[in-house]
């Protein structure tokens, strides 16, 4: 039997791409659940050309429902993940909240499915999985292939990081403040305590103790736990910029065995899920906005590090779209090998 579905936070923009990617996908299932807090409950969606009354989030959503995509928020998925999972569903958690839980795999389904075998639909036993963040995604899919070739002992990322990232309302605060720019109006700053357009500034995250923002030190924890590597070397500096919904990453890697670049980019042209753009006679190299809407992660500038010896290092510039293989298709991704 195909397996019942429960969307959680189905209006934000995130759930919404969770329907796209199911209908694209053609993903079986026997019925979908769509819920969101009381202020979304009662209103119509339709999806598939079915009509959906959206209903409140409560601890009876989940009984019958066998696998449950969560995008709510962390403090929703903390209340409501673990009574899922003891309801029997298996949640796929798109939030911050079991991420470093280590009773919790935390699945690239193109970089670590192993983590997740021990867990098994229809075995009536529920389950937590967590979605990494969305800049750890994007950046593991360009660096794994070549860590597996050549082992990354350090890794130094600097993100460009779009709007949606934010979420729905971040989204329209750039189009709305793009507009007001530029008819000589005072950009509404609601989301962001700065503007916005026009302009960029360190990635909104709380700020730590050792000066790293939370979403700087996801990408350190979050690589470490994917590849199993408590000892590969990461440091990331995180950047809003005002792109609506690709990120984009500069990574430089530093390996324990020579790559050179010519094996690199045939290795990234194999990989799962990446498409190679690195056209240095023309300077045409990815761009957030040709990788919007679509699923592969696009990598290029793939070049030698100048400033490491022979080839143990090498830069390379990645695209991926925020709210797809970022968030939502990923979270598909890992519920379709639960089929
Ligand atoms: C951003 N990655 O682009 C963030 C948002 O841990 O899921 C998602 C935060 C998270 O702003």
């Amino acid at each position: 039997d195909a397996p019942s579905l429960a969307v959680v936070g189905v209006t934000g923009a995130v759930g919404q791409e969770f329907l796209s990617v199911l209908s694209d996908r053609s993903f079986p299932y026997r019925s979908i659940r769509m819920l969101a807090s009381k202020r979304s409950a009662g209103k119509h969606l339709t999806f598939e050309d079915k009509d959906y009354v959206i209903e409140e989030l409560t601890p009876e959503s989940f009984k019958g429902i066998d696998i449950a995509l969560f995008s709510a928020g962390g403090s929703i998925s903390k209340q409501f993940g673990p009574i899922a999972a003891d309801c029997g569903s298996i949640v796929v958690d798109n939030s911050s909240a079991f991420r470093m839980d280590e009773n919790v795999p935390l699945v690239i389904p193109e970089v670590n499915p192993h983590a997740m075998a021990h867990i098994k639909l229809g075995s009536g036993k529920g389950a937590l999985i967590a979605n990494p963040n969305c800049s750890t995604i994007i950046c593991l899919m360009a660096a794994t292939p070549l860590h597996r070739h050549a082992k990354v002992l350090r890794m130094v990322v600097s993100t460009y990081q779009a709007a949606s990232g934010a979420g729905a309302a971040a989204m329209e605060e750039l189009e709305q403040q793009t507009r007001e720019v530029l008819e000589g109006k005072e950009p509404t700053c609601n989301i962001f305590k700065q503007q916005y357009a026009f302009n960029l500034f360190s990635h909104n995250a709380p700020v730590l103790s050792n000066g790293y923002n939370e979403e700087e030190m996801k990408l350190v924890k979050e690589t470490r736990k994917i590849w199993n590597d408590m000892n590969v070397k990461v440091t990331a500096t995180c950047i809003r910029v005002p792109v609506m919904r690709a990120h984009a990453e500069s990574v430089n890697l530093q390996f324990e065995k020579p790559l050179d670049e010519d094996a690199a980019r045939e290795i990234l042209k194999n990989a799962a899920g990446v498409v190679v753009i690195d056209d240095r006679a023309s300077n045409h190299f990815p761009t957030p906005l040709e990788v919007s809407n679509k699923d592969d992660v696009a990598v290029g500038r793939i070049r030698r590090d100048v400033s490491q010896d022979g080839n143990f290092g090498l830069d390379v510039f990645v695209c991926g779209d925020q709210i797809r293989k970022g968030a939502a298709l990923n979270a598909i991704q890992i519920a379709e090998m639960l089929l």
